[in-house]
């Protein structure tokens, strides 16, 4: 689905390598019914511990009940589900997406401070009810609420992927009659975004400024090339932090419910300085 799986996928069957840990690795292929075959077949597996991304927030109660009458502990791993009984898992690791959303809407509040003339804002959401998608679209909004001229006059999903971003900026610049900035959940669509704009004859991070999460390569590679103006950080290398956990639970130790990644924000002249050593 885009690269920040990818190095997150890569995090996690590393780490668990190095950790001694006996991986059953599932590719869901971005859909929910796919996820609650493998746990239900984990289950089966008398694994110790289960871990997964929760593609979507909802829909999760019953599979993770019987994971629980099964006494096999969960761990939810980048994204989170909306079950109000907290005891169906152990800890949530992963990042405060609302946080990332708040981020690029300040830096954005920042640009304009003091103008007071329109700016026009489409934004191109993740994949319909995920966590990411839904809290870095409130994030965002929240931080720009306090400036009346920065507005979002179009938004839509465009599934966290390079096409998807691609097509809904297709769509945007011939519906919108003017647009300033472009505010996209993740660099794959970012960068999607970035090939629609160049083929309207327009210069991406000029005649329209990106705002992009995640930081992966690609994203900050065209950030140093000045196609994207601001990326917030999504850290996905979440497996060592992970295999820890997994280890801790299966021993029965307590551990917190809810884990935050570190991650920062990336400029221009960020990312250029640090290019060279990313790891992914
Ligand atoms: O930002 C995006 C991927 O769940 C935080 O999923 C993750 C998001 C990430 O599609 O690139």
């Amino acid at each position: 689905e885009s690269g920040w799986r990818t190095a997150n996928t890569k995090s996690v069957q590393e780490s668990a390598a190095a950790a001694g840990v006996d991986l059953k690795f599932s590719d869901a292929q971005q859909k929910q019914e796919n996820q609650i075959k493998a746990i239900r077949s984990f289950i089966q597996q008398r694994v110790d511990v289960i871990a997964f991304s929760p593609v979507v927030e909802t829909g999760w109660d019953t599979v993770l009940q019987e994971a629980k009458r099964a006494k096999i502990p969960v761990i939810l791993t980048d994204r989170s589900v909306d079950s109000t009984d907290d005891t169906l898992y152990d800890t949530f690791l992963g990042s405060d997406f609302i946080a990332e959303g708040k981020k690029a809407g300040d830096w954005l509040t920042q640009q304009y401070a003091g103008n007071t003339a329109p700016v026009s804002i489409v934004e191109l959401q993740g994949t319909t009810g995920a966590a990411p998608a839904i809290d870095r679209k409130e994030g965002f909004t929240e931080a720009i609420a306090g400036s009346p001229n920065l507005k979002i006059v179009a938004s839509q999903t465009g599934d966290f992927t390079r096409s998807g971003g691609k097509q809904v900026m297709e769509a945007f610049l011939k519906s919108q009659p003017q647009i300033d900035v472009v505010y996209a959940h993740n660099d794959d669509m970012a960068l999607g975004a970035i090939e629609a704009i160049e083929a309207a004859g327009k210069v991406p991070g000029q005649d329209i400024k990106i705002i992009s999460v995640d930081a992966v390569k690609d994203g900050m590679q065209a950030l140093a090339d000045g196609k994207i103006n601001f990326i917030v950080e999504c850290n996905p290398l979440l497996g060592p932090q992970l295999m820890d956990l997994a280890k801790k639970v299966k021993a029965g130790e307590e551990v917190p419910k809810r884990v935050v990644t570190e991650e920062t924000t990336f400029d221009q002249a960020g990312a250029k300085a640090v290019l060279a050593e990313r790891q992914y």
